[in-house]
């Protein structure tokens, strides 16, 4: 070939395939992740259309006999034993795909949904819901649905919307109300949306049932200029706090009327999790101090109490003790927050336990007895939850370690694998037989889908400064939200991280282990988590004590072992 040929062949392939000769990304790596989002549709796809032919206005799909179950009445009670006559759904599972489909462009069919919505929606139905989740699918689903169709940059929705999602999204709230009303101001779990609080209802209650309102609530404030949802949620919140033990700890259950706790243990997975999440992202959100501080004292307990190398176990909120060394599905989403909060080595420590756990079963199993090896006998199954694919997108956005692209994979595969049935995309009962059951969970599309979409495509974030709710309902943080929003609080969010030299992690970590702040090169800042091990190697291993940062437990500087392992062990 002559040398001009040569060169015309290579100016050719540059117009065509630009990431060939991008050194930042392996032309191999962009196909794969392209490759990936081109699944991930197709699986969001399948399990939507599903719902729309065989399911929908009802709130979720039965794949496997292809019918549907108005579940949200029963939501937060896997076996929905109770389902009330005379209510027909609110399609729950439309409300959830919003913003997913905004997220994978289609914004034709986010218009065609908010309209139908728009028209259809009430909420004025016999149906004994629990608070927790009502709040974050669908007042979440709503809100965030809302601000998408509004938001100037977007106009998803032209002419004919006239902020009816809003008006959905307040009506249902002023609904929630009156569960607030207790002594205590913790509001009961369950509540009747057309008549309120049952005769006789349950004053038990959980953490995250209280602490987990005041991202969709305060929105839902700010956005109607109507204090009293906001109000409401943090008080409950407040209230809460102030029923820690002296050890920072809380419990998992609580009694409403008299603000005393049931259960005493609890650790990081159900009816405690999205409690911190929502201590800190209400932090990013809304910048009030007051939940930085919260947050801080109560991750540092975690921290201190509940974990064990990168496991997490439950221990008694009084004394500290280790209660139940067990390994929830639902902790996987907690290496997400720690990116967040920029502690990232700890993250991917953690996330690798669950990746193994998630390879050794072909999903992750529902609980795992850590002290025993084996499953918890009764749980062994997996509903299609994402906390994994979460904490795995967030891994990815904070390191680009195309490691969490593998896991990704492995994620997408066993999901087809094993979970894929021709009426859409069906529960695990038993991970040990693979037995499937007939339940689509509306989270498969507001977060597995979203979140697995997301790590391979981020494309809807560029440009954009949003948290996902612990739904993962994208919300924006504005400035017009903000107390207080002080410069470095900027780039706490970790959409920012990404656009940073990796050592840039967050500025989050600063606060964590305040003592050991900044070093300053080139009379640069460098905002370097204080918790942080750079992660870029694909064996994950350290070379020297500079590379493993500091331990967020005590701000103890780590050290790199002889194997190659960050830890504390060589300096205590
Ligand atoms: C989701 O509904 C939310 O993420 C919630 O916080 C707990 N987990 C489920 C899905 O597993």
């Amino acid at each position: 070939m002559s040398i001009c040929r040569f060169l015309k062949w290579v100016v050719l392939l540059l117009v065509m395939f630009p990431s060939l000769f991008d050194p930042s990304l392996s032309h191999f790596d962009s196909a794969k992740k392209k490759q990936m989002r081109e699944k991930v549709r197709k699986m969001f796809y399948h399990a939507y259309e599903n719902y729309m032919t065989h399911a929908f206005p009802h709130d979720e799909l039965k794949p496997l006999t292809r019918s549907f179950t108005d579940s949200l009445s029963e939501l937060g009670n896997l076996k929905l034993e109770h389902l009330p006559q005379n209510y027909n759904g609110t399609a729950l599972t439309l409300i959830e795909s919003l913003s997913s489909l905004v997220i994978l462009g289609n914004y034709t069919e986010f218009e065609r949904a908010v309209l139908w919505l728009s028209e259809n929606l009430s909420f004025d139905v016999d149906a004994r819901v629990n608070l927790f989740e009502g709040n974050i699918r669908v007042l979440g689903g709503l809100v965030s649905a809302h601000i998408l169709a509004t938001d100037s940059k977007n106009r998803l929705v032209q002419g004919s919307y006239k902020n009816q999602l809003l008006d959905l999204a307040e009506d249902l709230g002023q609904r929630f109300l009156p569960a607030f009303d207790t002594p205590t101001g913790l509001p009961y779990a369950w509540i009747n949306l057309k008549y309120g609080v049952m005769k006789n209802e349950t004053t038990e209650t959980s953490t995250s049932g209280c602490g987990s309102l005041i991202l969709e609530m305060g929105a839902l404030s700010r956005l109607t200029g109507d204090p009293k949802y906001e109000s409401a949620s943090l008080r409950a919140l407040r209230k809460l706090w102030s029923m820690r033990s002296s050890l920072n700890l809380l419990g998992t259950t609580l009694d409403v009327e008299t603000g005393e706790w049931i259960e005493h243990s609890s650790g990081i997975g159900a009816g405690v999790d999205s409690f911190y999440e929502y201590l800190f992202k209400a932090h990013i959100l809304f910048g009030k101090e007051d939940f930085w501080r919260m947050f801080h004292s109560a991750y540092l307990a975690v921290q201190k109490y509940f974990r064990h190398g990168p496991w997490y176990h439950e221990a008694d909120m009084r004394t500290g003790k280790a209660t139940y060394w067990q390994l929830t599905s639902l902790q996987a989403f907690w290496p997400g927050l720690q990116v967040l909060v920029g502690d990232i080595e700890a993250a991917n420590s953690s996330h690798r336990e669950f990746v193994h756990v998630w390879k050794k079963f072909g999903v992750l199993p529902e609980r795992y007895l850590l002290d025993h090896q084996m499953l918890h006998p009764t749980e062994k199954y997996y509903p299609l939850r994402p906390e994994l694919a979460e904490s795995t997108f967030y891994l990815y956005q904070a390191t680009e370690d195309p490691w969490y692209i593998e896991v990704g994979e492995a994620i997408v595969d066993s999901l087809n694998l094993y979970t894929k049935v021709e009426g859409g995309f069906a529960s695990i009962r038993d991970v040990t037989t693979m037995q499937t059951e007939d339940h689509q969970h509306s989270f498969f599309l507001a977060e597995t889908c979203k979140y697995l979409y997301l790590l391979f495509d981020d494309s809807f974030l560029v440009d954009r400064n949003y948290i996902f709710t612990t739904e993962g309902h994208p919300l924006p943080v504005l400035s017009a939200w903000h107390e207080r929003l002080p410069e470095i609080y900027i780039p706490s969010n970790w959409t920012y991280v990404k656009k940073e030299k990796p050592k840039r992690a967050s500025a989050m970590s600063l606060q964590v282990c305040p003592a050991l702040s900044l070093n300053s090169r080139h009379g640069e800042q460098l905002v370097e988590s204080a918790c942080h091990i750079p992660d870029a190697r694909n064996d994950h291993k350290c070379f020297s004590d500079e590379e493993c940062g500091v331990d967020s437990t005590n701000c103890r500087r780590r050290s790199c072992s002889l194997g190659g392992y960050c830890g504390l062990w060589l300096i205590i």
